[in-house]
């Protein structure tokens, strides 16, 4: 029995000792969900223009990542981006607004979904190009070493990402860097099993994706990207190495997507029904609470409770973007170099 409940280092001991940041945990992922509900609703009404990608499914991954977040590190993700930002603290309002295309949006209406930005909260952007950013999120490390910090980049990609060339390249920099300790970054494959509607298998020669790492020296090590105790566990690990040494590290989670990859994919021909249903089986947030629960850490009550302000959350966030000005037409000039 004991055993069973056993997930990489979170033993019943541990995990009551930490309490109150599994229930901080939970709560964040909930406000993920209910928020990403929300955008599919108003992406349905009309509201959202452009693209919309969602992280319904893969919320244990960014959440169990970035609770080791600490000022200073800096963080990048494709344009699956919402949940980095929401969990980094920046506004859901703001958010919610960008996604609007509003003027007060977090990147004043000019970024959308896919191109979030709050420097401020460590947050240096969502991105479309996908695979772009690793070079970014690599010179990154280098600098903050450069500059004599503790703080480390953080990178998170896709599957399909590991495909341009710029993954290599940017790899190629980090191997290189961190042999002399000048590129503290941790590398995030959020491996959904898909790019788009191609499956790893028929987009990638070698499906051991975090194997790819080898190439570079990079050390790599797999997690269940539906249990939010193991991305934790690895993480703590994963971020303290690299604080001390300078030297990156990659985690492949291995994770699922809910929804289809972006809100035009209604029909989702490249998966099966069953097959959603089955990985929903392995909710990340449903697979927590029972854990919490049967751990006596919370009640029913208080999962009522987050699930409550979670929906107020992503409501209000609605509400502010409706009443959210259109951006000035001189903001067409700023920041675009
Ligand atoms: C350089 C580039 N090539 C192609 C595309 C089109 N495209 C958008 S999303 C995507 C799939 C990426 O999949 P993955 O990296 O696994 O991320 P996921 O959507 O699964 O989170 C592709 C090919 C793009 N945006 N940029
Ligand atoms: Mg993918």
């Amino acid at each position: 029995m004991a055993r069973k409940k056993e997930t990489h280092g979170s033993s019943t001991h541990a995990l009551a000792a930490r309490a109150a940041e599994w229930k901080t945990i939970l709560r964040k992922m909930i406000v993920i969900r209910r928020f990403e509900e929300a955008t599919e609703r108003e992406f349905r009404r009309g509201k959202i223009g452009g693209y919309l990608h969602v992280y319904t499914g893969q919320e244990a991954v960014a959440t169990g990542i970035l609770a080791t977040y600490r000022q200073g590190d800096v963080v990048y993700a494709g344009y699956r981006d919402h949940a980095q930002t929401l969990l980094l603290g920046s506004d859901p309002n703001g958010i919610m607004a960008e996604l609007f295309g509003k003027g007060n949006g977090i990147s004043h209406g000019k970024g959308g979904s896919m191109h979030l930005f709050d420097a401020a909260h460590g947050f240096y952007g969502g991105y479309g190009i996908v695979g772009g950013h690793l070079t970014l999120a690599a010179g990154s490390a280098y600098a903050l070493r450069y500059k004599e910090t503790e703080s480390i980049a953080v990178c998170f990609f896709g599957d399909g990402a590991m495909n341009i060339g710029s993954f290599h390249e940017a790899l190629n920099m980090a191997g290189l860097w961190g042999r002399s300790g000048m590129c503290p970054a941790l590398f995030v494959i959020e491996n959904n099993g898909y790019a788009m509607g191609t499956a790893v298998d028929r987009h990638s020669a070698l499906t051991d994706l975090g194997a790819r790492f080898d190439a570079y020296a990079i050390p790599n090590e797999k997690v269940d990207g539906q249990d939010v105790f193991a991305v934790h566990a690895l993480a703590e690990r994963a971020v303290a190495t690299i604080r001390e040494t300078g030297r990156p590290f990659c985690i492949e989670a291995q994770t699922y997507r809910f929804s289809g990859h972006g809100a035009a994919d209604i029909l989702q021909p490249y998966r099966s029904k069953n097959e959603v249903e089955e990985q929903k089986q392995r909710d990340p947030i449903r697979l927590m609470i029972t854990r919490l629960t049967e751990e006596k850490i919370v009640t029913t009550e208080e999962v009522e409770a987050m699930e409550a302000e979670a929906q107020q959350i992503a409501q209000r966030a609605v509400e502010y973007a409706e009443q959210s000005p259109q951006p000035d037409p001189a903001e067409l000039f700023t920041d675009i170099v």
